[in-house]
């Protein structure tokens, strides 16, 4: 059947910064195809309120707090799920912040934290669930690019600069690993409606009137139309798919944008 290539019974998905938004709308997905769901964040808040949106969901979800910039944390969040949940088969790197700051105006230290949350946690967490992936001889990996993986733009230094690292890293990962049966892929949204964006969006912000342009779509992506697509690379029906940045962005990265009038030129 079909819907065999989409079952994730029996598998343990987890996925980083799972309380909300893209995170959130990926665990969703994941668990409505079977899967077990494990999220983590780093706010006590968000874990106990996000159970009750999971519920709603129909969803019983296992939620860990942990900073993923921490070996010590991943490394102890990870024996724990292994140890109550089991060992994770599909990893997702969602936890991700942006800091919109030019690049004179911007400490480096404000740099070295977006690096390190949104480029070095991700290989921290895949150094740790590889070797059991390896071992398996199964395992995928879903690391959270953007299209700031190919595209920079004023005030996002560092996130495009983690986002781009991302999309090389997986490649790595992917010729380490791939022999082992390991699908290691990203997933390239374009712009979404979360409250990452929130600052970018509300308000008649006039960044609405360069997504609405730039996006042939006409329309800011849904966290759904990521956890979607997530669904594709956590599935077998991925299994020859590795190494790949899947862009859910609703045209922009395919537009170089025109002028709007009677004609669209
Ligand atoms: P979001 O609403 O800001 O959610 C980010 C999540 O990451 C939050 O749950 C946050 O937890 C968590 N997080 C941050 N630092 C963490 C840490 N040190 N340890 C553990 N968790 C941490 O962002 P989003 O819009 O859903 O985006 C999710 C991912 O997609 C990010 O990687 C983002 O870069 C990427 N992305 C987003 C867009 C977009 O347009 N929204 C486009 C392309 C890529 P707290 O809330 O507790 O801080
Ligand atoms: C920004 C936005 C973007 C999106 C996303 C686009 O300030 O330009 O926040 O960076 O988050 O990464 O794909």
């Amino acid at each position: 059947m079909i819907t065999e290539l989409f079952d994730l019974s029996g598998k343990v998905a987890l996925i980083t910064g799972g309380t909300h938004g893209i995170g959130m709308a990926i665990a969703k997905t994941l668990g409505a195809a079977g899967a077990k769901i494990v999220v983590n964040d780093i706010s006590d808040e968000k874990l106990a309120s996000c159970k009750i949106e999971y519920k709603e969901a129909g969803l019983d979800v296992y939620t860990l707090k942990f900073d993923v910039t921490s070996e010590e944390e991943v490394d102890t969040g990870i024996t724990e799920i292994e140890k109550n949940v089991g060992p994770v088969d599909i990893l997702v790197n969602n936890a991700g912040i942006i800091k919109r700051i030019p690049i004179l105006e911007m400490a480096v230290s404000d740099y070295k934290q977006v690096i390190d949350i949104d480029l070095v946690a991700p290989l921290i967490i895949a150094k740790r669930v590889a070797p059991g992936m390896i071992k398996r001889r199964s395992g995928k990996i879903i690391n959270m690019c953007s299209m700031m993986s190919v595209y920079g733009r004023n005030s996002v230094s560092a996130y495009a600069s983690a986002k781009g690292g991302l999309k090389l890293l997986t490649a790595n990962m992917t010729c380490e690993w791939a022999k082992y049966n390991v699908q290691i892929n990203g997933i390239g949204p374009g712009y979404i409606a979360t409250a990452q964006t929130a600052p970018i969006r509300e308000g008649n912000h006039p960044f609405n009137d360069l997504v609405m342009t730039r996006t042939p779509a006409g329309r800011w992506g849904e966290p759904e139309d990521v956890g979607n697509a997530a669904l594709f690379l956590a599935s077998k029906a991925s299994d020859f798919v590795n190494g790949h940045v899947l862009y859910v962005d609703g045209g922009i990265l395919a537009n170089f944008g025109y002028v709007k009038g009677e004609n669209d030129l």
